[in-house]
């Protein structure tokens, strides 16, 4: 989980630099590559107040309260008091678990519940609020405004559901108590904790009470979901105020989603994604498929495997992945063609369910701006 953010290196991309440059400080964003997102649940919540239960007298909490704060120049005393107030949430592993049925994936599906006309319409007044800042960030970083509103619309409902769970409660939870079932479970617990680690001294930087600080069930925080380290690496402060405010400040998530997919190589200008149709007589979809969705293939390589290719995917510079997106069982997956934007918006958060959504949800947000009042 190591990305090493590809920082663009041509002059053109000076003015960038120097804006990238704002930002603090570390790592990867969000939260649902990991699995579902939980259902709001009154009643599971409230079980869960009596489930809950305390990392104070668990040695190995204990144990890492030490090295964090050796490692990080903090009070011991204050890790090991912090940590001694995380709890064990069952509602988060619940929701870090494996699905338990993978074929049962549905793009249609998943496409509708992200691209309902709720969030549409929301989406049209989030970008008339803020079409000045989103004009700015897609100006200094080169990142298409609307796929910046598809992932605020998509993480938050444009800052309205920012996530309930105490971030030091879901990353503690995730650090030492990730699902034993899950077959990741060494890389994920290592991951977590090292967003434990950087959430406490992102707290002490930034002078947040830790024990007060809510977000999603994977720890991810504000109007724009960052994961701790992803806030420390890539925050910005866009609305020049001196303080970097993911939760209370549009702008700065706007600055700070467009410096995110900046500093992981997207390219301005070029188009995401492109359709495409298989010829089934010849397609070979195992060296079609092979390199999932890591743009792999010239264009030309991809008609030679079956993929037929409208005009604007022919004439792409650059390198191609076919993206599959499984309909659920017993129906024939859809396809696109993703290229390098594509791929970056994945970092994002790990799943092309999730990076196609974002794309098209902008689009429709885009759609549905009414035209500009064209001076008498
Ligand atoms: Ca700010």
């Amino acid at each position: 989980m190591s990305f090493a953010p590809a920082l663009p290196a041509s002059p053109a991309h000076a003015a960038l630099r120097a804006w990238i440059c704002l930002a603090l400080a570390t790592c990867l964003l969000s939260p649902s590559a990991f699995a579902a997102k939980p259902k709001k649940n009154k009643t599971a919540a409230s079980k869960n107040a009596v489930a809950a239960k305390s990392y104070r007298n668990d040695l190995r909490v204990r144990e890492a309260a030490r090295q964090i704060a050796e490692r990080q120049g903090l009070s011991a005393a204050w890790v090991r008091a912090t940590l001694a107030q995380a709890q064990k949430l069952p509602e988060v592993i619940r929701a870090a678990s494996p699905v338990a049925d993978p074929g049962v994936r549905n793009w249609d599906a998943y496409r509708r519940r992200v691209l309902d006309p709720v969030r549409i319409q929301a989406g049209v007044r989030y970008w008339q609020a803020h079409a000045s800042t989103l004009a700015r960030a897609q100006e200094l970083s080169g990142v298409d405004a609307g796929t910046i509103v598809g992932i605020v619309g998509a993480e938050t409902l444009y800052g309205q559901r920012m996530g309930k769970y105490r971030v030091l409660d879901a990353l503690a939870t995730l650090a030492f108590d990730f699902p034993a079932h899950h077959p990741k479970v060494a890389g994920r617990s290592a991951y977590f904790l090292q967003e434990l680690e950087a959430f406490l001294l992102w707290s002490h930087q930034t002078g947040r009470d830790p024990l007060t600080v809510r977000g999603s069930y994977a720890g991810a925080m504000g109007i724009a979901q960052f994961m701790p380290s992803s806030w420390q690496k890539y925050a910005v402060d866009f609305d020049g105020d001196g303080r970097i405010d993911l939760f209370g400040s549009n702008a700065d998530a706007i600055g700070s989603i467009a410096n995110y997919l900046a500093a992981f190589g997207w390219k301005s200008g070029m188009p995401t994604h492109f359709s495409v149709e298989l010829d089934m007589a010849r397609a070979d979809l195992p060296a079609l498929l092979e390199k999932d969705i890591v743009p792999s293939m010239t264009p030309a390589q991809m008609q030679a495997r079956g993929a037929l290719l409208p005009a604007a995917a022919l004439a792409h510079p650059g390198l191609l992945a076919l993206v599959e997106l499984p309909q659920g069982l017993g129906a024939n997956p859809s396809y696109v063609v993703g290229t390098d934007n594509f791929y970056t918006v994945t970092r994002y958060n790990w799943s092309s369910f999730y990076a196609l959504s974002v794309i098209e949800l902008g689009q429709a947000v885009q759609a549905n701006l009414p035209a500009p009042k064209t001076p008498d």
